[in-house]
């Protein structure tokens, strides 16, 4: 018999707004490489973890919400780059909060050392955990973490 430790996670990667220009504005804040890429280096993370990504991109705060309320019953866990919504959306904090899926908060550059009115997440109360400053390689160390925790707490 299979036991959580040996099923395949399904793990929902929520991406923001603005995300979709990834690689091809701001390089110097955000990196050269594209969300399709990102997505793809996951999905190759995934692979080696037992994990199967099912990405999805939004520019529209309601659509992140329906995102999140159809991740109930689908997926494990979720790992979440709300982009600026992070600063400014109760409404995915409180969907996340509603379907109390273990979530992980990643950010491409590190948010405190921007602007201030980056320095507050709505999300981070909501979530297991929030990485940030690292590039692409927050989504990688978010999904690890967040594997790490389904595989122990399931
Ligand atoms: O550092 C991150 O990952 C952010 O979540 C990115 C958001 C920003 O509002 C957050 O404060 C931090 C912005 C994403 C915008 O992505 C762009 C990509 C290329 C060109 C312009 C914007």
């Amino acid at each position: 018999m299979l036991n959580s430790n040996s099923q395949t996670l399904s793990i929902l990667a929520l991406h923001g707004p603005n995300l979709n220009l990834l690689g091809q504005r701001e390089p110097g804040i955000y990196g050269s490489l594209t969300l399709p890429e990102i997505n793809r280096l996951l999905e190759e993370e995934g692979v080696k973890l037992q994990a199967k990504l099912f990405p999805v991109q939004s520019n529209h705060e309601g659509v992140l919400v329906d995102t999140i309320h159809g991740a109930l019953g689908k997926h494990q866990g979720i790992l979440i780059n709300a982009g600026a919504y992070t600063h400014t959306s109760v409404a995915l904090r409180d969907a996340i909060a509603a379907v109390n899926l273990p979530t992980v908060e990643v950010h491409l550059s590190n948010i405190y050392r921007r602007e201030d009115f980056r320095h507050h997440s709505y999300i981070a109360p909501v979530a297991i955990g929030q990485i940030s400053g690292f590039g692409v390689q927050s989504y990688l160390l978010g999904l690890q973490a967040l594997v790490d925790y389904l595989r122990v707490t399931n």
